[in-house]
């Protein structure tokens, strides 16, 4: 009797009672689709990420080599400036924590930021510390199918806070690059896309870290 599918309204008063949705968010029960310019038509068959800047050994994996590397499933709740947040969304995918921990790439100690290069040069930039964390994830599958075209397919970042918030530093869901061609490790920050058009540099979402003061 009680079976049902819950309603938004009650999905959002369970997370909000589990201290899960940030400031100014409302949960949706879909999958909104973000982004600025078109959906590129990738090809794998010339497709590569390429890793460089402040690393011992630039590398280059094609989509046959990257698909080799270790994987990882992580369950996040990923949240929009645009003020929506989603669930207990499931990711799979490659674990930069884990490619470093492994020795697949090794930065230098200089090292202390990655700006993810997406196709046609959408960029964001993102501390070091954050996308080695375990919420953190180069995503190839969402909900056990490879990612739809427009959420990113092939490859995408994906950042977001663990249900019980164990991963404090999480970031609002733009740091996560669709299409992702490239992972630049460099010594200084470089603002992004959205970082450049006065989006908070940082976007805590749980300190609402939506827009850089100093434009408002
Ligand atoms: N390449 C690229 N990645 C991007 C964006 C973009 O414009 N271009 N927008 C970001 C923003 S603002 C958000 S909220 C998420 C949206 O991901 P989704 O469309 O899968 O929900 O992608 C992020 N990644
Ligand atoms: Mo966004």
């Amino acid at each position: 009797m009680f079976n049902r599918v819950l309603g938004r309204r009650e999905q959002e008063d369970t997370v909000k009672g589990q201290m899960r949705l940030p400031p100014g968010q409302s949960l949706t029960q879909k999958f909104p689709v973000l982004h600025y310019g078109p959906v590129p038509r990738t090809d794998l068959a010339t497709w590569d990420l390429k890793v460089f800047g402040a690393v011992e050994e630039p590398v280059t994996w094609n989509w046959e080599e990257f698909n080799q590397l270790p994987r990882i499933q992580v369950t996040l709740d990923i949240h929009c400036v645009t003020r929506w947040s989603k669930f207990d969304t499931l990711w799979e995918g490659v674990s930069l924590k884990a490619l470093i921990d492994q020795g697949f790439i090794k930065p230098l100690p200089t090292a202390r930021y990655v700006i993810q290069h997406c196709e046609y040069g959408y960029t964001t930039n993102t501390p070091l510390e954050l996308v080695t964390a375990d919420n953190f994830l180069l995503a190839t599958h969402y909900d056990g199918k490879p990612l739809d075209l427009e959420h990113g397919w092939p490859l995408r970042g994906v950042i977001g806070s663990f249900a019980d918030r164990s991963e404090n530093k999480t970031a609002y869901f733009w740091k996560g690059g669709k299409w992702l061609r490239g992972l630049e490790f460099r010594a200084d920050d470089q603002p992004g896309f959205w970082e450049n058009a006065g989006y908070h540099n940082e976007a805590d979402p749980w300190a609402e870290q939506r827009f850089a003061n100093r434009w408002f």
